[in-house]
Order: C-alpha cells, then structure tokens, then sequence
C-alpha cells in the first residue's frame, strides 16, 4: 500500500529523491528538502533503504530516539530536531491541517514537526494563506542577501532571522565601516553555527558572486543590492547599468554555473520606476513599462532577465515590483529621509533650510518593514510570479513635508510657485526653498500602485500608513538631531556631512 508523497517545496516538487523504505511503506518520492540540510545530505537521489527504522540512525547524524512501535522516530543533536518521520492516524494528519481527507494512514516527513507534503489528488492548504503560514518551518533554510547593508536588507535579514533562517549577506568592500543597519544584528564569526555570516563581495564581480553562492549553496536569494538612487543613475550611467541590470544577470548565471536551478529561489528588487512615464494609473502588473532614467532602464533588464531565466530554465525566480518604502534608515538623500532628517534639525537649530527638487511629484509610500515581508511571502509560492506591492494611496512630496513640519510643530507659510516656492517658519525665516539642482534630467511625476494581486494571493495588507510612517521617521530624526544637539551644547564638534 504505497503512495507517493511530492513536497510543497521547489526542491521537493521538481527535484524528488526516490528512497523506497521498503516492506510496509512502499516507495516513497520525498526527502529532497533534507538534501539541503548539510547534515542530512546521505538521502541521496535514488537511494534504496531497506526498512525505515534502519535508515534513521544510519543516514542521519544525531541521537534517534524511536517510539516503542516503531511508528516515530526523531533526530536529534543538542537543542536541534533535525528530522522526524512519523506515522500518522487519519486524523492527526487532519489536525495538521494538511489533508482534507484521509481513509488510510499516511506516512509523512515531518520537518521538525510539522507536515511537507502533498498527496495528489487531496486539496491542500494554499501557501502563504495564514494556515500555511503557520504550518511552515523556516528553521534550517539558508538566504543570501545582496544589498543587506542597506535599507531592505537590514529588514529582511532581522526578518528572516525571526523566522529562524541563516542569514548570508553580501557586502561590498568599503574604506570606513558601513554596517550601521545591521549592527544589531552581528554575530562574531568566532563563534560557531552564527546564524548570520557576512561575505565580501560585488555586484560587478562575478567571481564573488559564484563563490559565495557556492559556499553559501542557499535555499533563497535576495537580490536588493543597487546603485539605487535614480539622480545619481544619471550622473553614472554605465556604473548603474553594471550593477543593476549586469549584477541580476551574474547572480542568475551563477545559480547556474552550480546547478542550483531547482534548489535556490531568486528575489529580484524590481520597481515602481519601472512605469516611469505611466501608461496607466494605477499601475499594476499588467501595466506597459515606460522607465525615465538610467536607473529604471537598467532595473528593467534585471526585470525581464529575471522573468527569462524563470522561462527558460524553470528557475523558481520572481520580481517583487515596489513603490516606493521608507523607514527611519532610508538613505539620508531620498526625499522623505531628506525632509524628516532636515526639518529635525532645523527645529533643533542644527540647520537652517531644507532645499529640495520637484516638491509636486507624487509617490505612494509605505514602511519598508511591511513590505519585505512580502519580499519573503513571493518566495513561499507554489509557482513564481511577480507581484505588485504599494499602498494605493498618493501623496506629494509637498505634502509630506507639511505633514512633518506638522509633527514637529514647525508652522510653514508657502509663497511663490515653481523655482520660488518657498515656505516660511512661524518667525518668518525660510525653512523650506526649492533648489534646481535637485530637477532631474527626465521625471517620474506620479507613481499609484494597484497591489490587488498581491492582496488575494499574498494576503497584502499594508500595517502602517502614511501618517505613521512619517511620524515614526520624524520621530527617530528628532532623537538624533536632540542628541547632536546635546554634544554640541556640551562643547563638542559634530558631525554634519552636508554642511
Ligand atoms: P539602498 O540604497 O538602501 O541599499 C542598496 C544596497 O546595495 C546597499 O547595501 C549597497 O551597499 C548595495 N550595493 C550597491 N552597489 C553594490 C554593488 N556594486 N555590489 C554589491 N552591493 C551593492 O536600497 P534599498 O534598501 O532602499 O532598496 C533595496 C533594493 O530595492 C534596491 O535594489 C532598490 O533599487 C530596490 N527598490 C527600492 C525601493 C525603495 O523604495 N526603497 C523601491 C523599489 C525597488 P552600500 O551600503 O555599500 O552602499
Ligand atoms: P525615487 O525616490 O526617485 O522615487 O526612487 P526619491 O526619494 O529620490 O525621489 C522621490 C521624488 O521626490 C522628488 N524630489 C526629490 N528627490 C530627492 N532625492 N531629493 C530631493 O531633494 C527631491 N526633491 C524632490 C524626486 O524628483 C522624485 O520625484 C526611489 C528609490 O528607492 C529607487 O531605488 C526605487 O526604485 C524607487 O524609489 C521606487
């Protein structure tokens, strides 16, 4: 009485080891997610055991402890269960949640203790609905992260840390440290099993990039690493180019080169700036690209390289197209950043004006901690897809610079249009003042994502909105523009790299 039990997982469904436990339990087509245990690595492709409480302590590192009949065994080392093989009654395995039905025992991999598997022909529970979400262990599942010393990285890598992961990021080399965003998240590489692993490496280099995966041979690949400024993309083009479109197609190259197609799953941090001048508002994922800048062009080649490579080589590869997310480590010379950082500092008497470009475009913003989630969540998927993520609400920069000076009690007074808008403090002295320099050679005007794909299949539902985000940006601004002024009135200099 055999059955055939084909995982949930890319490596499972598509990369299925055959291990037939013999006698009693028939052929088996399962197991290939332990093959990306280091420890478990014997479940080789087409390894015949004879019976399954022999192939335990023989193929798995650990003690095995097993029931008195036979029907659960479990691998252990210090603190850790590495895999558990367990028989189940129709209905526990109903209260696993995972089958609809059941009229036979079922004999399941469990990982650690909950159920990867799927019988054909029974409904399974979709992944990434919240029943899912729940039944799923993340606990031995290795992410490499490009870009983690930036905004999303450093997100995504405590998220994935939370959820248990191994987290692998790549940093590039720099001459001073520039890990402010992870810093809490180090672990000294001295020690032993750290769940966090830094490694020196480039988006123009692909040598780095084969290496690392290699070493690193991860489950997931987050590809957030760029020359992300659109201003500058047009002060270096080629640069750009290089990183952002040529760094995607080195990084897929390399899942290649080392035959991890069916094993590692692929994140490419496409973007809103890929509609640039809209064909349509809302933008969705059906919407015509139309990119304004060096940046977006070569954002649209990793786009499609991605889409490609998931084409041509059944990679499990996908493009998460955000709008625009902040936090209170966005990069200082994006506009929000810029404005809450500067309208701290001038309420603190730090600086005097805020100058700024074109305060009439119009963006959708939202907290990048709401949205690496769904980074992660379009990895959990049965098949790749690319998925839209905004809030669908717009705002001007114009707005979000009255909503700070708000939250921070500064009063504006706008007078004059265009080059001459300004906007004066209760005292009457300038605060804010528009600064050509800041135009771009070609603009993004209006941005409005429509996210309702993501919505019904990834349960999207942004957590903080436009007011909370500003408020917390503030906020953090205000605490460090409080502390500089606290050095600077005890007598010490401080640091202002723009003055
Ligand atoms: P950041 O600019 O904050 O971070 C970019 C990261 O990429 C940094 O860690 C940076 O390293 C790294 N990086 C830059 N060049 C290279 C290189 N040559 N090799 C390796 N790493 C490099 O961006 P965000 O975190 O805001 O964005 C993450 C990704 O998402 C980017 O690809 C961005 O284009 C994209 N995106 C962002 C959106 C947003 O609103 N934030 C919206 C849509 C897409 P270092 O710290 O040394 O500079
Ligand atoms: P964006 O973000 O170009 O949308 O790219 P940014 O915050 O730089 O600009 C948003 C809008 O504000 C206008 N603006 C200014 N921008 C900056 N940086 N500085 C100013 O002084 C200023 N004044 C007005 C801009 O012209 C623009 O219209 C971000 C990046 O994170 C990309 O990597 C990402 O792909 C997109 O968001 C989605």
């Amino acid at each position: 009485m055999g059955f055939s039990i084909s995982g949930r997982f890319p490596f499972l469904s598509r990369n299925p080891a055959r291990a037939d436990l013999g006698g009693h339990l028939g052929p088996i087509t399962a197991f290939a997610f332990v093959l990306t245990l280091g420890d478990v690595a014997r479940f080789k492709r087409g390894k015949q055991v004879a019976s399954y409480p022999r192939l335990i302590p023989r193929e798995i590192p650990g003690s095995w402890s097993s029931t008195s009949s036979g029907q659960h065994a479990v691998s252990q080392t210090p603190g850790r269960t590495f895999l558990s093989l367990t028989k189940l009654s129709p209905l526990s395995a109903a209260m696993c949640g995972r089958f609809k039905t059941a009229s036979q025992p079922i004999w399941a991999v469990m990982y650690p203790k909950y159920v990867f598997c799927k019988i054909p022909g029974w409904t399974t529970i979709p992944r990434g609905s919240e029943r899912t979400k729940t039944l799923q262990s993340t606990s031995t599942r290795t992410a490499l992260i490009s870009g983690i010393t930036g905004q999303d990285g450093a997100y995504l890598a405590e998220f994935l840390l939370a959820k248990g992961y191994t987290v692998h990021g790549i940093k590039r080399r720099t001459s001073l440290f520039n890990t402010d965003r992870i810093d809490h998240l180090y672990q000294d590489p001295h020690i032993s099993h750290s769940s966090f692993v830094l490694h020196h490496g480039d988006l123009t280099d692909s040598s780095s990039l084969i290496h690392i995966v290699q070493r690193v041979h991860p489950d997931e690949i987050y590809n957030l690493g760029a020359q992300s400024h659109v201003a500058v993309s047009f002060e270096q083009p080629e640069y750009t180019a290089n990183v952002d479109a040529v760094g995607t197609l080195r990084f897929l190259e390399a899942i290649r080169i080392l035959g991890l197609e069916k094993k590692t799953r692929f994140y490419q941090a496409s973007s809103s700036e890929l509609y640039g001048l809209v064909q349509e508002t809302p933008q969705s994922e059906r919407t015509p690209f139309y990119p304004r800048s060096p940046y977006a062009v070569a954002k649209l080649y990793a786009h499609w390289i991605t889409v490609n490579y998931r084409e041509a080589y059944g990679m499990y590869a996908c493009n998460g197209i955000l709008f625009n997310h902040e936090s209170p480590t966005r990069g200082e010379t994006f506009v929000t950043r810029k404005i809450t950082r500067g309208l701290a500092r001038i309420k603190m008497g730090l600086d005097r004006c805020l100058y700024i470009g074109n305060l009439g475009a119009l963006r959708d913003w939202g907290h990048a901690r709401d949205y690496v989630e769904m980074q992660w969540l379009m990895l959990q998927q049965e098949e790749p897809e690319d998925f839209v993520i905004a809030t669908g609400e717009q705002h001007s920069v114009r707005e979000f610079v009255r909503l700070a000076a708000d939250l921070l009690g500064i009063e504006l007074t706008w007078t004059g249009s265009g080059v001459e808008e300004k906007a004066v403090d209760q005292a009457g002295k300038v605060v804010v003042a528009v600064d050509r320099r800041y135009f771009r050679p070609a603009e993004v005007q209006t941005l409005l994502g429509d996210a309702t794909k993501a919505r019904q299949k990834l349960g999207w539902k942004p957590r903080t909105n436009f007011r909370e985000l500003v408020r917390e940006m503030v906020q953090s601004d205000l605490e460090a523009a409080e502390q500089d002024k606290l050095i600077q009135e005890s007598g010490y200099r401080i640091k202002n790299h723009h003055a």
